[in-house]
């Protein structure tokens, strides 16, 4: 679908493939690789990678910070740790993973990224509830895009695993598309 001037996908696939100008990492706050996607990234983009991030001195649970893509097809990697999934605090874990899509969006307008790819960040080892970050990401994709109409992203994709994840948003997306063409 379309917003303003960028393009909204869902795709399968693997992340560390992808040849957007940024590909985000869904990271930990000390931002020095871990298990999951952000250790595939790691393992992709090499070494330079992780004494790049060392010295970066880390990185708060929503925001985001920007590296070269090394090794990656990518030109540049966005690294920001979503919340651990909290029930007893599900609005401030709503929040942070706003903050996290929202961030990265930001910092790849800052760095002229005309094209990004996420993976579903926190809904692995973080255990966020799917569907409920799958509605997170189209509604912050709408704010911020429609907040921009003349952002220099063109297009901003989703990058699935698994057929689970790539599901729902799917359904998240049409969920939007038909909002807004009401
Ligand atoms: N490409 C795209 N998506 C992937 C890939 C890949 N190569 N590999 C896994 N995924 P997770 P989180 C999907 O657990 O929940 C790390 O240890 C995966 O199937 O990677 O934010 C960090 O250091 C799932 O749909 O991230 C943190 O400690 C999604 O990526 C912690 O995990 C996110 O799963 C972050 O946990």
């Amino acid at each position: 679908m379309q917003i303003g001037g960028t393009e909204l996908t869902v795709e399968r696939g693997d992340i560390t493939k992808s040849t957007t100008d940024a590909i985000v990492n869904a990271a930990n706050c000390t931002l020095l690789g871990g298990g999951g996607v952000d250790g595939a990234i790691h393992r992709a983009a090499g070494m330079k990678l992780y004494l790049y991030c060392a010295k970066l001195g880390g990185c708060k649970t929503g925001e985001a910070k920007i590296t070269p893509g090394f090794n990656l097809p990518a030109k540049y990697i966005i690294h920001t740790p979503g919340p651990v999934w909290n029930a007893k605090r599900e609005e401030e874990c709503d929040a942070l993973l706003h903050n996290s899509y929202f961030n990265s969006l930001r910092l790849a307008e800052e760095n002229d990224c005309q094209s990004i790819a996420f993976p579903s960040i926190s809904t692995g080892i973080y255990r966020f509830p799917l569907d409920r970050a799958a509605e997170i990401v189209a509604k912050t994709f709408a704010e911020y895009f429609q907040a921009n109409p003349g952002s220099v992203i063109k297009r901003a994709t989703m990058v699935c695993f698994d057929d689970k994840t790539y599901a729902a948003y799917e359904r998240a997306f049409a969920a939007l598309e038909a909002r807004e063409t009401e």
